[in-house]
């Protein structure tokens, strides 16, 4: 795969409304867009996905930096690639970092999607045309703002409703919300806010015919999750326990979960994703494809991966306008139904909106390779 030059673009974009989660309230995002110039007229894009804080996982912003600067991209510089899923390889000895991993990785599968004229997705091998996507609604100040902003994204037809949940925000809210809903696909996502002395608990959630409970319990464990599992009807489905393949495999044997949620950042690479979505398919557990609050290029990168058929469940990424009065891609991503239209453009499938990004930007570093 030709390449002659990387940038490192720096952004930083304000979240039209603050989103709030178990572990605490993003009102902004910092990220890198990664852009690979192969010099034939070619560029692939990657987003970096972790946030300012290690709050989700260890990562930051700038461990992403350093880590990229000082060790990944040297080991791009070195070496010669001639398919995208050997980067993995090439990035192995460097322990975890997956986001800083990915946010590479995925440039380098876009600039190869680009280069041979096929779609991300085709180059992944997924096949849907269209993607269902849902929505992920962070804690509010009250029940009646919550039940506004549900109605608000059911109407605009969203698949599946995802709610965060803390001690002191889960079952008497969720009793709340199926009584004006009692239908709708409708899930929780707790970013590891309980533990199994809030069995008893967790166990009132079963009433609610849930899809499923999101990261209960701690983010490094797989063992406690195992045993909630098995005294509880609602699916579990684990996020930011799973970094890798060898995660997924190991939950699963466990019966840590019964649902999978694949995260591009989190596992390292659509590379390592592609793999995880062939084992839970062979294995018969469930994905969907989460999300990070990504701008544009992160999310092309889902809309992407989830054309895989194994992601049965709707998605979290949801449109451009769910975060951003504009988005640095052109053009935006729309949901229309709950559907997401797969672009057939080559690559990603979106120009990236240069004004926009030009306009977010708040530093760049660029490397010849
Ligand atoms: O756990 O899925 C999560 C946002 C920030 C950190 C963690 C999570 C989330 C979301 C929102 O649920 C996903 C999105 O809309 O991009
Ligand atoms: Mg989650």
């Amino acid at each position: 795969i030709k390449m002659e030059k990387l940038i490192l673009h720096q952004l930083r974009m304000a979240l039209k409304s603050p989103f709030s989660t178990s572990f605490g309230t993003f009102r902004e995002k910092d990220f890198f867009i990664v852009e690979i110039d192969d010099g034939e007229g070619n560029q692939g894009f990657g987003e970096s996905v972790a946030f300012s804080s290690p709050w989700y996982n260890e990562e930051t912003v700038k461990t992403n930096e350093h880590i990229m600067k000082d060790f990944l991209i040297p080991l791009l510089f070195e070496h010669d690639i001639y398919h995208p899923d050997e980067v993995i390889q090439l990035f192995a000895p460097i322990r975890r970092n997956q986001m800083a991993k990915a946010a590479i990785e995925g440039a380098v599968w876009d600039l190869y999607a680009k280069q041979k004229e096929l779609t991300l997705a085709e180059a992944l091998g997924g096949k849907k045309t269209t993607i269902d996507v849902g929505i992920s609604i962070g804690i509010q100040p009250t029940v009646e703002d919550l039940l506004e902003v549900i109605e608000k994204h059911a109407a605009e037809g969203y698949k599946r409703i995802k709610l965060k949940i803390k001690p002191g925000w889960d079952v008497d809210v969720i009793r709340q919300v199926r009584k004006p809903f009692p239908d709708i696909s409708l899930m929780v996502d707790a970013n590891s806010a309980y533990t199994l002395k809030d069995l008893d608990h967790l166990k009132q959630l079963d009433e609610f015919n849930l899809m499923m409970i999101e990261q209960p319990l701690a983010h490094d464990d797989i063992i406690q999750h195992a045993k909630l599992q098995k005294a509880i009807q609602t699916p579990i489905c684990l996020d930011e326990s799973i970094h890798s393949y060898d995660d997924a495999r190991n939950a699963i044997e466990l019966g840590s979960c019964k649902i999978i949620n694949i995260k591009i950042g989190r596992v390292g690479g659509l590379t390592e994703s592609k793999r995880i979505h062939d084992l839970c398919r062979a294995n018969d557990i469930p994905v969907w494809c989460g999300g990070m609050l990504e701008a544009g290029v992160g999310r092309a990168h889902n809309i992407a991966l989830t054309t895989l058929d194994h992601f049965v469940f709707p998605g979290d990424t949801a449109g451009s306008s769910r975060y951003w009065e504009e988005d640095i891609i052109h053009p935006e991503v729309v949901v229309k139904n709950g559907e997401i239209r797969v672009p057939d453009k080559p690559g990603i499938g979106y120009d990236i909106n240069r004004s926009a990004l030009g306009k977010y930007t708040v530093d760049q570093h660029v490397f010849y390779f």
